[in-house]
């Protein structure tokens, strides 16, 4: 990566299905980049169920309270929107590179799987709107086989195999689109790869990325605008 000083920081988000290795990757990415780059960076994730929507989406997912299908999505987008500022300020300000675990593409992908949403992707998408958007989404493919010989699927509300083929298929159809309108790239990785092959591969992805945001000296983008 170049070694002049970022003007902002890299916005990269990481999404796939359930068991994909987002979570692990995030980590050795982070670690990546501060440790043996010596970059400024930090993670964030969604749904960040540290804040007070998040409590309500926690508990939702767990359970413990029902909602109706628009009203939990709403609060998904809400979760973005109330961590937006804090997103924005970590790399404008703090000229740190994001790397994040989920972000609007799972809010889409997971609302518009279910039957009382299925036909309203435009209605689900037009809720994150505006926000930030990444300068790459980074997408670990792993099919549903192989998701599931990683360890039966938990105990939370959508871990269940319809829902997560139908999740799968709301992902290629916005990759399409986003590819399609041209302003967020996004990458394919196998995930069913071992961890450091897959490791490797986004390190790459994602030490270009930061190369181009800062010599483009790239604006950050609004998202779906
Ligand atoms: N959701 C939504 O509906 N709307 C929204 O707007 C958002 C989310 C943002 C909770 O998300 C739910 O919220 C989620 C989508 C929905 N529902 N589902 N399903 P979450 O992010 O809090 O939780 P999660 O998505 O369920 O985490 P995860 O997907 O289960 O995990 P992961 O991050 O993808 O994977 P991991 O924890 O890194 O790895 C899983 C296991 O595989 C673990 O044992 C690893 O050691 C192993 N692993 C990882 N990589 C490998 C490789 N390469 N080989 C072999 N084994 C591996």
């Amino acid at each position: 990566p170049s070694s002049a000083s970022p003007h902002r920081g890299a916005f990269i988000v990481l999404e796939g299905v359930d068991r994909c290795g987002k979570t692990t990757q995030v980590g050795l990415l982070l670690k990546h980049l501060v440790v043996q780059l010596g970059m400024a960076a930090v993670a964030m994730r969604f749904p960040d169920r540290t804040t007070l929507v998040g409590n309500l989406i926690n508990q939702y997912l767990q359970s413990k309270s029902e909602l109706d299908d628009r009203a939990i999505h709403l609060l998904f987008s809400a979760n973005r929107w109330e961590v937006a500022p804090t997103l924005k300020s970590n790399l404008l300000e703090g000229k740190q590179h994001v790397v994040c675990d989920r972000y609007a593409y799972s809010g889409v992908a997971f609302s518009s799987a279910k039957e009382s949403l299925q036909n309203d992707l435009e209605w689900c998408k037009s809720c994150d709107v505006g926000l930030p958007a990444p300068d790459a989404v980074i997408f670990l493919d792993l099919t549903q086989e192989q998701a599931e010989q990683r360890g039966g699927y938990g105990e939370e509300r959508y871990e269940k195999k319809e829902l997560q083929q139908r999740v799968r298929e709301r992902f290629s159809q916005l990759q399409a689109t986003d590819t399609q309108n041209g302003q967020v790239p996004w990458y394919v990785v196998n995930a069913a790869q071992s961890i450091e092959e897959v490791q490797k591969e986004i390190s790459t992805i994602v030490e270009q990325t930061i190369e181009k945001v800062i010599l483009e000296e790239k604006p950050l983008g609004l998202l779906w605008l």
